[in-house]
């Protein structure tokens, strides 16, 4: 498959990307309610994990303590997964004419293996070539807050819910400014593909921004 560049569809591949706390679920299940209601059937899905084999691959992931892997073994886990992801729920979808809507995909390795780990940029796109080849979104939203609240947003949620510290949490203030100055490095270089969004502002007017932003780039009306 090396190489190998993506099949014709009419369907649409968006992503939504971000350090941690940056409201993507939020958004994703906003823009599918809106596409919805303009007629379209999206799927929602999300990385690691998306199809039965990559959410074997993401239990690995998610689960213990950070430095559980090597980066460059949690960037091969992480692409190993989304290789299955690819062939077994997008392809398919957008090949049958449907939007897919992704929380995170390879930006996230560019921007937490490759940033944050300090594997390099330039490593992560040679792992996606190999993998991938050319195969890309057709826009990612990139969800830009600053470090501190993006945080405080995801501890407020796991004190309402219960629920433990995600593993990145945990990390130092350091990691999580490398991530987010990655993202945005990820969206100067890619300015075709990539727009950034300011996501400390309301939810409504976060989803205002995507929603325009959406038929500006995939050029459709959306209602
Ligand atoms: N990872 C992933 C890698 O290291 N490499 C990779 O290649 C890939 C693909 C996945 C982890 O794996 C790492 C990155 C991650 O650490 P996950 O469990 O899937 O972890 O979680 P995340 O993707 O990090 O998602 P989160 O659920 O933590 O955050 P979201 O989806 O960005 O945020 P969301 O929408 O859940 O919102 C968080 C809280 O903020 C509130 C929400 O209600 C919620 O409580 N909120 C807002 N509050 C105020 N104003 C707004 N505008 C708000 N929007 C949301």
């Amino acid at each position: 498959m090396r190489g190998v560049k993506p099949p014709p569809t009419s369907g649409k591949f968006i992503t939504l990307e971000g350090g941690e706390g940056a409201g993507k679920t939020t958004q994703i299940k906003l823009l599918a309610d809106f596409l919805k209601a303009g007629g379209l059937d999206p799927i929602i899905t999300r990385e690691p994990g998306g199809s039965p084999a990559a959410e074997v691959i993401r239990s690995l992931l998610v689960e213990g303590a950070v430095d559980r892997w090597q980066p460059m073994t949690e960037a091969l886990l992480n692409f190993a997964a989304r290789l299955e992801h690819v062939r077994e729920t997008i392809e398919p979808a957008l090949t049958a004419g449907r939007w897919v809507l992704c929380d995170r995909f390879a930006d996230s390795t560019v921007a937490y293996q490759g940033y944050g780990h300090d594997l390099g940029r330039a490593a992560i796109d040679e792992l996606h070539r190999l993998v991938l080849g050319y195969f890309q979104p057709d826009l990612t939203v990139i969800l830009d807050i600053p470090v501190d609240e993006g945080l405080a947003r995801t501890r407020n949620r796991e004190q309402a819910e219960g629920s433990r510290e995600d593993r990145y949490e945990r990390m130092d203030e350091g990691f999580h400014q490398r991530l987010r100055d990655g993202f945005l490095d990820i969206a100067r270089r890619n300015p075709e593909r990539c727009v950034v969004i300011d996501a400390a502002q309301e939810p409504e007017t976060v989803h205002a921004e995507i929603r325009a932003v959406v038929g500006q780039r995939l050029k459709v009306a959306l209602a």
